[in-house]
């Protein structure tokens, strides 16, 4: 529904067809209950999107025009409902809706579970790179696989996480999705490559021995109040047929069977690793179906556009979100060779002009690796192609360095020290026209220390992209009273045009203008203290100081600094008579990977140094630890708006961009943070007196590392650190226990404390101290919260995916 036909928006029609929907659940409007309603609701909007997702596929003039094609193996789309009926402009007439159906809007959309379809930051990135697209009218098509089951659901128990199946479909199925069988494709798997001879020539072609369906789901991106709807198409495994049937006849049920039980298993769950790469088989498996049926169906759609195989570059180009979809290069290449019989070069010259890769970190423990037997196996095919390709390759770099085999063994796709690995990063970037980093520091180290050879083979190939958030999610649906607030002085245009915002850095010593913003931030504080007091029993102080870091948990982003950082405040409260501090509250929202167990130990000890903490009595309000439980998107809806801090405190070149960050200072929260990721052009932004940087940068990293370093110095030398390290040895947090905390303790004095936390602690507190006594001055910190949403326009995902289109993709929009 548009804008133009919200003029049109036909109340009763809508009522009628909400009616409908419930009696298709078997319900009538007197037996229906508050999830009925929702579900309901949101399959009489789908209606509406699902005809202008069609419409919008089968328009001549976005046929006829350049696509991209997001691949991501996460999507972390957080519900849709609300930031729907925001794009469709239809906010106000649905609450009025349901308010005669009797009930509040925003209950209703309570109802709906997060599509928790990604782990963090890249999945929630690709998840607003979509709307930006869908906003200014890129054609674009997403492409991830329909997980069964989200990231899982988190709970604590004793203070120990605790995971939880993620059936975010529910039983009544997901209401905003449609299937689209019409465009299911086939997948193959294993088997071994038939040599044909054919007029005289061999050619060879891959008989794979199992066969799955990938059946498409697509979910709407509605454009920001435009009738352009694109798909986010999500791949599901299906058996083909739904058993065997020489089996069954046999009566062999068992076995008969085993196909869709397999079947069923490969998009069953999404894993739930960020930033680690675990290996698994089955995560292979995902990822080459995920690319085959992606770039079989962006051919489909090239060929039944009527366009030439070799025209492919001109009309389609595939972005691969991170290197979990780089089986899709050696897919295209060999459906080319294999399947269209084109010639290499031919082959070749397509698709290393349509792949571009983005990179999204530098941990080498992220870095995928596939063992070469393995690969062989499962793709047989697929690694004859890899190796043609490092072969011609490697022909390049010894031209580039004669004689030079370091380069060649640095370069290679296959890393022969040891177990043979094909190293997906470096298929990438050879298969690729265009690589980024995603933000200015991180695209510098990808050059500098990751990829100084490529630079150097490639020079340009090599960009960066700084990362951006969706305004109209992040600000205007999280923040309706900010947003009202803004609105009313710069007018209503800034959603999709968020440098705009600059506009209200003239009201920053504006005393009205600042009381009306942190009064809106006192609500949301208020909405947040109430989401804590119902969930958790805690009560808060909406004066103190809210304090967030909201993150996956892992050891380089240092949520035990943090945790550092709290300890030595409860310590001199305690044990310093003459301490004073402005009062805090310290929230933490993470999940940690399953597998991971030190990020598990350090969610127990913020549990358990929260529990102490919040039931000392010598402390009252001054100090309270929240660790809120389950973090997804929905959560930090909530959260976000209602931080006064926020902590980005990653070591140096660790972080390649982060983008809570940008969504707190969005929000008017002020950066603690280091030299690392976007923290260094969100200063850049707002300038040095409305951010908070501390620590070692870059250099001074290296420089510690060179120099040699002990962070046993620092807890010799730093009594406050001392005393709060010492405490978590104790039984200070666990009464009765003691030890139990200690993997937290050896993290830092006995595995050489990696992340620096000790290195970094005592810069840390004092820009901590510069907070606690600056928040004290309501009118400095007003005009530093006001100056910091004014000045963050630049991190919309909007002007990411301009920079993208101009830099890169080479698109043109299509208005509708
Ligand atoms: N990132 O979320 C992930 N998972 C990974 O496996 C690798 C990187 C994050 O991507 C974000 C989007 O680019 C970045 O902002 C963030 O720094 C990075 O850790």
């Amino acid at each position: 529904m548009t804008p133009k036909q919200q003029h049109a928006f036909d109340k009763s029609a809508f009522k009628a067809s909400m009616t409908q929907h419930l009696t298709q659940l078997g319900r009538t409007p007197e037996t229906a209950e508050m999830r009925d309603w929702y579900l309901a609701l949101g399959r009489a909007l789908a209606e509406h999107t699902t005809s202008d997702l069609v419409a919008t596929e089968n328009d001549l003039a976005i046929k006829q025009a350049k696509s991209v094609n997001y691949l991501s193996l996460e999507f972390l789309i957080g519900r849709l409902t609300g930031n729907n009926l925001i794009s469709m402009g239809l906010y106000d007439e649905i609450a009025a809706v349901v308010s005669e159906f009797g009930f509040g809007l925003t209950d209703l959309l309570e109802q709906e579970r997060d599509p928790s379809l990604g782990n963090g930051g890249l999945g929630r990135l690709a998840a607003c790179f979509m709307d930006s697209l869908a906003a200014q009218q890129y054609p674009a098509v997403g492409y991830g696989l329909h997980y069964e089951y989200g990231l899982f659901r988190q709970s604590f128990k004793d203070g120990a996480q605790q995971e939880a199946p993620d059936a975010w479909r529910e039983p009544e199925g997901y209401p905003w999705e449609v299937v689209r069988p019409d465009l299911a494709q086939t997948v193959g798997f294993y088997g071994h490559v038939a040599v044909i001879e054919e007029n005289g020539h061999t050619r060879r072609e891959w008989v794979p021995s199992l066969h799955i369906q990938a059946m498409p789901w697509d979910l709407p991106i509605v454009g920001y109040q435009s009738n352009t709807v694109y798909p986010l198409r999500l791949w599901e495994g299906r058996a083909l047929t739904p058993f065997a049937l020489d089996a069954f006849n046999d009566g062999d049920y068992t076995r008969a069977q085993q196909a869709a039980i397999d079947a069923g298993n490969l998009t069953k769950v999404l894993y739930p690793n960020d930033n680690h790469d675990a290996g698994k088989t089955l995560r292979l498996m995902q990822q080459y179906f995920h690319s085959a049926a992606s770039v079989g169906d962006i051919l489909r759609r090239h060929l039944d556009a009527g366009h030439p195989l070799a025209a492919l570059p001109d009309y389609e180009t595939i972005q691969l979100n991170d290197t979990h979809p780089t089986i899709a290069i050696p897919e295209l290449m060999r459906v080319l060779l294999d399947e269209h019989h084109l010639s290499w070069d031919d082959a070749w010259s397509i698709s290393s002009q349509t792949f571009a890769y983005t990179n999204h970190t530098l941990l080498p423990e992220a870095l995928e690796t596939w063992s070469e037997s393995l690969m062989a196996n499962l793709l047989p095919r697929h690694m004859e192609i890899i190796f043609e390709i490092n072969h011609r390759f490697l022909q390049d770099v010894a031209a580039k360095w004669p004689g030079d085999v370091r380069k060649q063994q640095v370069l290679s796709v296959i890393d022969d020290q040891g177990e043979r690995m094909v190293r997906m990063a470096n298929l990438c970037v050879i298969g690729s026209y265009a690589v980024n980093g995603v933000a200015a520091l991180h695209s510098e180290l990808v050059k500098r220390d990751l990829f100084p050879e490529f630079d150097a083979l490639y020079p340009g190939r090599i960009q960066n992209v700084t990362n951006g958030i969706t305004p109209r999610r992040w600000l205007k649906f999280c923040n309706p009273d900010l947003s009202a607030l803004i609105s009313e002085k710069i007018g209503d245009q800034w959603p999709a045009h968020l440098e705009q915002l600059e506009q209200i850095a003239q009201y920053a010593d504006d005393k009205a203008f600042q009381k009306a913003f942190m009064a809106v931030k006192k609500r949301n504080k208020q909405r947040l203290a109430d989401w804590v007091k119902t969930h958790l029993d805690i009560t808060l102080n909406t004066d103190a100081i809210f304090d967030v870091q909201i993150k996956r948990l892992h050891e380089y982003k240092r949520q035990h600094l943090n945790l550092l950082h709290v300890i030595s405040l409860y310590h001199r409260l305690i044990h310093e008579p003459n301490f004073d501090m402005t009062p805090r509250v310290v929230f933490f929202a993470a999940k940690a990977a399953p597998g991971y167990a030190l990020a598990k130990s350090i969610i127990f000890a913020i549990n358990k140094v929260a529990e102490t903490i919040n039931n000392d009595p010598r402390v009252g309000d001054k100090l309270k630890v929240v660790f809120i439980p389950d973090y997804r998107v929905s959560m930090a809806e909530i959260i976000i708006p209602a931080a006064d801090v926020s902590e980005q405190i990653s070591m140096a070149g660790k972080e390649a961009s982060g983008t809570g960050n940008m969504k707190m200072a969005l929000n008017g929260a002020l950066t603690i943070g280091t030299m690392d990721g976007a923290n260094v052009e969100i200063r850049e932004e707002v300038g040095d007196d409305n951010i908070y940087i501390f620590g070692l940068d870059v250099e001074g990293v290296n420089a510690l590392r060179e120099k040699g370093y002990h962070p046993d110095h620092e807890y010799h030398q730093q009594p406050l650190l001392k005393a709060s390290l010492d405490s978590l040895l104790d039984d200070t947090f666990t009464p009765g226990h003691p030890g139990l905390l200690r993997p937290v303790f050896d993290s830092v004095m006995a595995s050489g404390d990696p992340y620096l936390c000790l290195a970094d602690f005592a810069d840390y507190v004092r820009a901590h101290n510069q907070i606690d006594s600056d928040y004290r001055d309501s009118t400095l910190w007003a005009h530093k919260a006001i100056l910091n949403t004014a000045l963050v326009g630049k991190f919309s995902s909007d002007r990411s995916i301009r920079d993208y289109v101009t830099n890169i993709w080479q698109l043109k929009a299509v208005k509708r």
